[in-house]
């Protein structure tokens, strides 16, 4: 309950609310053009509309390799009905590589809480990275750079560093059963075996999935997405429901590793 967590925001959330296509904010949305900003490419900032449940909490999301802002355009609204400011990146060129897309999300998280035109509106104390495939692979990037990070979501990650025991964040991988461009047994299932295991770590394998499933509205991966922001940016033990005991493999789950509970 609120008086307990001053970070929590929205009401008790069950199944059918975090798989839906919006949550219960209205979204509103600005773009941040590339010619005013610095160290990353510009983007589209999404933000609950009303002003009265105070600050939230913020993730910055980084396309992957050759793309746009465009194939991940479809989380800006999707987390930020659920109570998130979140600012969809272009990088600096598409051909950008991990370690500099990780330093174009901390830049991007940097304008969000310190000159955007919302930068009233986020909680500079609550930040969180998400990334397709490069994108993906500069969200560990970032998290190793930036132990402050409270969450971490690569999406299909592709990075030629296979080992990240630096990170601190807690970081939910997604992986996909038939990825052939960042294979799991070759990117995301060494990133998430190197993580700690003292930290809040969890590995997603989406079923029938390829590389670009992350390019299109994904239910699971919106409903463990907003579970694991919820969980670690806003301390919403609420979600914890979600994440533990960890998900079962079914229709659009291969397979889920993680520790449980979390926070302990
Ligand atoms: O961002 C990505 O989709 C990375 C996969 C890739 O094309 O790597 C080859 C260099
Ligand atoms: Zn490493």
């Amino acid at each position: 309950h609120a008086a307990d967590n001053p970070y929590e925001r929205g009401p008790a959330p069950t199944t059918s609310g975090i798989e839906a296509l919006r949550g219960p904010y209205a979204v509103s949305q600005t773009s941040v053009s590339s010619l005013s900003v610095t160290g990353f490419g510009g983007g589209t900032i999404y933000y609950p509309t009303s002003t009265s449940d105070g600050t939230f909490g913020a993730v910055a999301i980084s396309p992957g390799y050759t793309a746009y802002e465009s194939s991940i355009a479809w989380l800006g609204p999707r987390l930020a009905s659920q109570g998130f400011v979140v600012f969809t990146i272009d990088t600096l060129t598409t051909l950008d590589q991990p370690e500099s897309r990780g330093r174009q999300l901390l830049a991007a998280l940097d304008h969000l809480t310190q000159r955007s035109s919302v930068r009233g509106r986020v909680d500079a104390s609550r930040l969180g990275v998400m990334g397709h495939s490069m994108g993906g692979g500069g969200s560990l990037e970032a998290a190793k750079s930036r132990p402050a990070l409270q969450a971490a979501i690569p999406l299909t990650p592709w990075n030629l560093d296979k080992t990240w025991p630096e990170v601190t964040t807690p970081t939910l991988i997604f992986g996909a059963d038939g990825d052939t461009i960042a294979p799991v047994a070759s990117h995301a299932e060494p990133f998430y075996s190197s993580l700690s295991s003292s930290l809040d770590r969890g590995y997603l394998e989406l079923n029938s999935a390829t590389h670009f499933t992350p390019n299109s509205s994904h239910t699971t991966i919106a409903k463990y997405s907003v579970s694991w922001l919820k969980r670690f940016i806003d301390n919403d033990t609420r979600y914890e429901q979600f994440l533990c005991p960890l998900p079962r493999p079914g229709l659009t789950i291969e397979e889920y590793r993680g520790n449980c509970p979390h926070g302990s």
